[in-house]
């Protein structure tokens, strides 16, 4: 009785072991689950195109390639297939850098070489010897490993490979993720736990988390990661710290992610014992030379350093008299000999310049177009106020054509109902790429500004500032990965369409099968849309509450500088609702080429997704459905809870094609979004209604709540803050 006794909790123990393990594996292992293919004939054809891998190579990088190709083939097709040096036998998958190929290969392949730079790859089936294989190369071994991912993304989708041809290359050199992580393990604006790096334990301590970290980055062609937060601290670049960021960047090295350091302008005076930070002083100059090549002498390649510098009271060159030319080029200096760069931030407003904060950035960057040293990238947040659920397009872009800029998106959810809410950005990302400056007259595209190809600038890049944390499924969210996902898929072709990213994800994610993905992926085209309507419809912007952004504020009027508050923005009153930034406002406008200008000038023309961003409107205007302005809003307000409500029946219909945990997370994850929808609509339709005056019109459900119970509503501990 005893022993049955044990043994009944034996495997109770174990079957809860396995179950737990497995919980944590499907959303630890992101869009890498490389599940058995269960479709029958899908298989069977797999099996019969690949039955051997050939690694041609020994780097660390091959080792990786390697090492993937054989653990995730023989997964997904449940086989055993061998890595071997040596081509034997057909049908295999023969790996290795252009250098390393057979003569005879190479010079089938030197046509598809020429069409990839350094980082891109060739996949292809050949014959040689008269036996069938496909080849994955590039120039580089980097290259390679991304042609196996690719490769391997292929069978995860179920994409046919008997006859391959793709020759793929990055369309940017700087795919970047921004860890706004500080030295405690906080994260500036992050929801999904604590910073993945843990100073205290490196560089002694290498946590298995960094190695999968960096494998789930290079596996969408992620090339870069800046560790620390743009509101810096010195510290990072004391020698107590470059060793443990120098053991970070072996790890990731072999998948091909240079280190970054945000650099604290005042870091002369704060940790080299220096009486001013000034760019033009000699002894702050030779500070710095001296620090970069100490940082090189550990971290040979060395990405470079991204600064936030006098932006919201971080210390930069103006506390000198000098202005972000002067600033830029000194750090460029500094890293210029041992190949570095400076990403410089564009991100600045200031609460002494009564101008509208959306046109400050501009007005003091463009004139600087062209005065940058040849390393130092602008890099520019994708709207002129900061990550709100729609912007239109930085006007930045498109008005330098002599400086490369990057672009900056944030991944994490600052604005976006953090990682509580179901919202796909790649659709945000895209509608920003994809639009057009007018810059050198019709297409041209932010995405060219971005890529270099507008201007012809060699040094382009894009970076995400990153939502991972040290949750289980690093994202908080498990739709959050699929941001993550696809800002890396974005990064590497910036012409990409969101919802082919979205379906990529699906399949690598969840499942294959079309009864999954149709509905699901259709979700989450339209989650963007829904966020945008319950949060801030018609170019409502910055309506959040104070500090922490969560929740809606509208009311909020008592911060200290004018720009903090949601009132600075929607400029609710008798007359009407939105900020006129039309030539008889502040002429935003006038920052946009004429053509742009001229759209967005015009009542009429302004497209109304963007409406209360650019114009004051009164609440009895006729919008395009014919509804009147007030009427217009209340009704995009149900609309996203409306929206919301949809997306929990999509999902509830596909429960049969996901695994009950991560089903029960997006579940009850959608009962808090749809909960939160409504608070935005109620809080922000009663506050409105004071000055329009007007009731809810048939339709719009009527408030849960009353407006001082919305304005009660506090939130000390919201994270992030
Ligand atoms: C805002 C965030 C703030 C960041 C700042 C920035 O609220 O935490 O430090 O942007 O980008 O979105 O520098």
């Amino acid at each position: 009785m005893e022993s049955k006794k044990r043994f009944f909790l034996k495997v109770t123990a174990v079957f809860f072991l396995v179950s737990w393990s497995s919980i944590a594996q499907k959303d630890y292992k992101l869009w890498m689950q490389y599940d058995k293919i269960s479709n029958a004939e899908i298989l069977s054809k797999y099996k019969a195109s690949v039955n051997g891998i050939v690694s041609l190579e020994n780097s660390a990088t091959a080792k990786i390639s390697s090492n993937e190709l054989e653990m995730a083939l023989n997964a997904m097709l449940d086989s055993k297939i061998e890595v071997k040096s040596k081509i034997e036998a057909e049908n295999s998958i023969i790996i290795g850098s252009e250098s390393v190929l057979d003569a005879e290969i190479r010079t089938q392949l030197q046509k598809d070489l020429t069409l990839i730079n350094e980082e891109g790859f060739i996949i292809k089936s050949i014959l040689f010897k008269n036996k069938k294989q496909i080849v994955i190369t590039g120039k580089k071994d980097i290259g390679v490993l991304y042609g196996v991912y690719s490769f391997l993304r292929l069978v995860q989708t179920h994409q046919p490979i008997e006859n391959l041809n793709i020759a793929d290359a990055p369309k940017t050199n700087i795919r970047i993720l921004n860890h706004w992580d500080n030295l405690d393990r906080t994260v500036e604006r992050g929801y999904a736990g604590f910073s993945l790096w843990n100073w205290q334990k490196l560089p002694d301590f290498i946590d298995h988390r960094y190695v999968d970290y960096a494998r789930a980055n290079a596996s969408i062609g992620i090339n870069g990661t800046v560790l620390t937060n743009v509101n810096a601290n010195a510290l990072i670049l004391t020698p107590q710290y470059l060793e443990k960021v120098e053991a970070l960047a072996n790890v990731f090295r072999p998948y091909g992610i240079k280190v970054y350091l945000t650099a604290r302008f005042s870091a002369p005076i704060e940790i080299g014992g220096l009486k001013t930070a000034d760019p033009k002083d000699v002894s702050v100059m030779n500070w710095w030379k001296e620090k970069a090549k100490e940082i090189y002498k550990r971290i040979p390649d060395f990405g470079g350093f991204l600064v936030k510098a006098n932006s919201e009271g971080q210390p930069g060159p103006q506390n000198y008299g000098r202005d972000h030319v002067d600033g830029a080029n000194m750090l460029a200096d500094a890293v210029a000999p041992f190949g570095g760069i400076v990403m410089w931030r564009a991100f600045v407003y200031s609460e002494h310049d009564a101008n509208d904060r959306a046109k400050q950035a501009y007005a003091e960057f463009v004139p600087y177009d062209g005065k940058f040293r040849e390393n130092v990238i602008v890099q520019v947040k994708n709207g002129a106020i900061d990550f709100q659920p729609r912007e239109p397009f930085h006007p930045m872009f498109g008005a330098m054509p002599k400086t490369p800029l990057m672009m900056e998106f944030q991944i994490t959810q600052e604005y976006l109902g953090f990682s509580t809410h179901l919202v796909y950005l790649p659709k945000l990302f895209q509608e920003v790429l994809e639009s057009d400056t007018y810059q050198k007259g019709k297409n041209s595209l932010v995405a060219k500004v971005v890529d270099g190809t507008l201007d012809n600038h060699k040094l382009t890049g894009i970076a995400g500032v990153s939502n991972i944390g040290n949750d289980l499924n690093w994202t908080g969210h498990p739709f959050a990965q699929a941001n993550w996902y696809g800002f890396g898929r974005l990064a590497w072709n910036p012409y990409l369409d969101s919802g082919v990213i979205a379906e990529e994800w699906m399949r690598a994610t969840f499942s294959n099968d079309e009864k999954f993905i149709n509905p699901v992926k259709e979700m989450m085209l339209k989650s963007r849309e829904a966020v945008v309507n319950y949060m801030t419809p018609l170019g409502l912007h910055h309506i959040m509450d104070t500090g922490h952004h969560y929740g809606p504020g509208p009311w909020v009027s008592n911060l200290s500088r004018p720009e903090w508050n949601p009132v600075y923005y929607h400029k609710a009153d008798k007359n009407g609702i939105g900020f006129d930034r039309s030539k008889k406002g502040t002429d935003a406008v006038g920052q946009y080429a004429p053509t742009v200008a001229n759209i967005f000038d015009n009542l009429k023309t302004c497209p109304e997704k963007d409406l209360l961003w650019f114009h004051h409107v009164p609440w009895n205007y006729k919008l395009q459905n014919g509804q009147t302005l007030w009427n217009g809003l209340a009704l995009k307000y149900q609309e996203g809870v409306d929206q919301v409500k949809e997306m929990q029946t999509t999902w509830k219909n596909v429960k049969q094609y996901v695994d009950p945990e991560r089903f029960d997370e997006v579940e009850m994850l959608l009962n808090i979004q749809y909960k939160e929808a409504k608070w935005w609509r109620d809080a922000c339709l009663l506050y409105f209604q004071q000055f329009s005056g007007k009731e809810l019109p048939d339709g719009v459900e009527k408030p849960t709540q009353s407006l001082d119970y919305f304005k009660s509503l506090q939130f000390p501990f919201a994270p992030g803050n």
